[in-house]
């Protein structure tokens, strides 16, 4: 049972000192209701107006403009910048949360948690930035050899000259610089942390950004934008685009000037992102992309069933599915298969699902009309072709306030369908659906069959072999394992997180190879003979 109780409580931050918000509550320790409820109470959704593709010119030729002056103030002080950025999101968290209620439909648990998590991008960043942007000294070459490449330890014309002076040798220089204007698209699940996120990186490496939001979530998208306005991001060098990916995500991408792109989204759009920037004129755009999963947990027949059951209620469900780490695949032991199946079942059929702004929920709605009609297709699909273990109960009256029918028209309960094969699996289902199959002999040949789908973002382990867990690991075409414990959650600078195949590019988000992606590298040889020589020859 995810327990409103348990989700609320968090690790202490960890980037960085946490301050007591305006009513003196720690948010780190214990989020009090009361704020949360009062936030709530007073929280309208802004609508927010679709931008005008006229606008794109004027806003690119601001955002380049702006750019050097922002990839030329210290890396220090733009990593204040986002520093106060993320102490003025942490304070702000209470009215932060009721937005993202509001607007995307996220139980409180998940709320605070998504503003933790865009707190600690804004801090992980900034100190990764820092770290990364400091030039490189590197290697000097003490012999001289400098002119022509070819022939390992060839001298050039230059060092015989050299020689005579008396003075040989070049200093090395490896640093990291901004690329120019990035466009940042982000997803509707993760509205406040992944758009956050992602211009974190872009602004910590001294890019300027023009972003643009999912259709479903602007206004917490502004109110970001906002606050990191307020704390110092010169306006041109953070703009909002709002409107769907067809018209105004379609137009950024095919700007001329865009230095690159970071996308959060399906595995078809990165795609095509990907082709639109291949089409291009001029140079070759980088494109970060973090897509979906068919992400499973195979369970062997050691493991122990009750933490299988919690972790895979937590992975599949929580949520409502709709995150791309959620666990789509459950690949359990035949010999303990009816046991946790039945676990599972039971524990899915306790989940409170229903209005999110109410503490006890545990699942709100989907996020809209088009993701409710999606998956009622798939689950169509599977109550045809596969077991079905969590059918609908008759559906009680709704007793729900008139304002928020709409929504909760969206409500989907847990499902759970048992298939014949992991080959049978071939779409990610985006909300709280399970499929589960039987297993047995080689747990190898299982992972070689989820390696087979093609996708390659979250695996769960539950084993208590010893040994086992890393073989498998390491057999795994993924990027994120995750052993005797749920799948998802992904904590910034704890667990880097991103995949490979049709699950994205890469590098892994909150980890210590994201923002190199984010930056030109630039190596500088400086030929210490010739000046030295030089300066000695004419003083002689
Ligand atoms: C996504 O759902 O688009 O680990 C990615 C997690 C999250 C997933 C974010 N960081 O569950």
């Amino acid at each position: 049972r995810l327990s409103p109780q348990a989700a609320l409580p968090l690790p202490p931050a960890l980037y960085g000192p946490t301050r007591p918000n305006s009513r003196g509550v720690d948010l780190t320790v214990q989020t009090e209701r009361a704020p949360l409820l009062q936030a709530h109470a007073e929280c309208v959704v802004p609508t927010v107006a679709e931008t005008a593709l006229s606008a794109l010119p004027e806003a690119f030729a601001r955002a380049a403009q702006a750019g050097r002056a922002w990839r030329d103030t210290p890396v220090a002080e733009r990593a204040t910048v986002l520093r106060r950025a993320a102490d003025a999101l942490e304070a702000d968290t209470a009215r932060l949360c009721a937005l993202l209620v509001k607007e995307a439909f996220k139980t409180w648990g998940d709320a605070v948690a998504e503003v933790r998590e865009a707190v600690d991008f804004l801090r992980y960043y900034a100190g990764e930035a820092q770290r990364l942007m400091a030039p490189i000294a590197l290697p000097v070459r003490p012999d001289g050899v400098h002119e022509g490449s070819e022939g390992q330890g060839e001298a050039g014309f230059g060092d015989a000259r050299q020689a005579l002076l008396g003075v040989t040798g070049e200093r090395n220089t490896l640093r990291l610089t901004a690329r120019g204007v990035w466009v940042c698209i982000s997803p509707w699940n993760f509205p406040l942390a992944i758009f956050t996120g992602q211009v974190a990186a872009a602004l910590a490496t001294g890019n300027t950004v023009l972003a643009k939001p999912a259709e479903q979530t602007p206004a917490i998208a502004h109110e970001a934008v906002r606050l990191l306005h307020a704390a110092g991001v010169p306006e041109d060098a953070l703009q909002l685009f709002h409107g769907p990916g067809e018209t105004v995500g379609a137009a950024l991408v095919a700007w001329p000037g865009v230095a690159g792109v970071v996308f959060t989204g399906s595995t078809a759009v990165a795609k095509h992102i990907q082709r639109a920037l291949a089409a291009k004129e001029g140079p070759i755009v980088p494109l970060i992309a973090e897509t979906g999963g068919i992400n499973a947990m195979l369970v062997d027949s050691t493991a122990l069933p009750e933490q299988v059951a919690d972790a895979v209620v937590q992975s599949a469900f929580r949520s409502a599915g709709q995150r791309c780490s959620a666990l789509r695949l459950l690949c359990v032991h035949e010999a303990i298969a009816d046991g946790v199946i039945e676990m599972v079942a039971g524990a899915a059929r306790e989940l409170v699902v229903g209005d999110p702004s109410q503490l006890s929920t545990d699942l709100g709605p989907v996020i809209d009309r088009e993701a409710f009609e999606s998956l009622q297709r798939h689950l169509q699909r599977l109550e045809r072709s596969a077991r079905d273990h969590l059918p609908p109960l008759p559906a009680a009256p709704p007793a729900m306030p008139a304002d928020l029918a709409p929504v909760l028209a969206h409500l989907q309960a847990p499902r759970l369908f048992e298939v014949a094969s992991i080959a049978e699996v071939r779409q990610e289902i985006f909300g709280p659906v399970l499929q589960v199959v039987r297993w047995r002999g080689d747990p190898e040949a299982v992972i070689d069959q989820i390696n087979a789908l093609g996708y390659g973002l979250t695996l769960g382990l539950q084993t208590r072999i010893d040994g086992r867990a890393e073989a498998l690991a390491a057999r795994a075409h993924v990027g994120n394992v995750y052993v005797n414990r749920n799948i998802i959650g992904a904590v910034v600078g704890l667990q880097p997180f991103g995949g490979e195949g049709l699950s994205g590019t890469g590098p892994k988000a909150g980890g210590p190879f994201y923002l190199q992606r984010f930056c030109a590298e630039q190596t500088v040889t400086v030929n210490t003979a010739a000046a030295g020589g030089n300066v000695a020859l004419l003083a002689g």
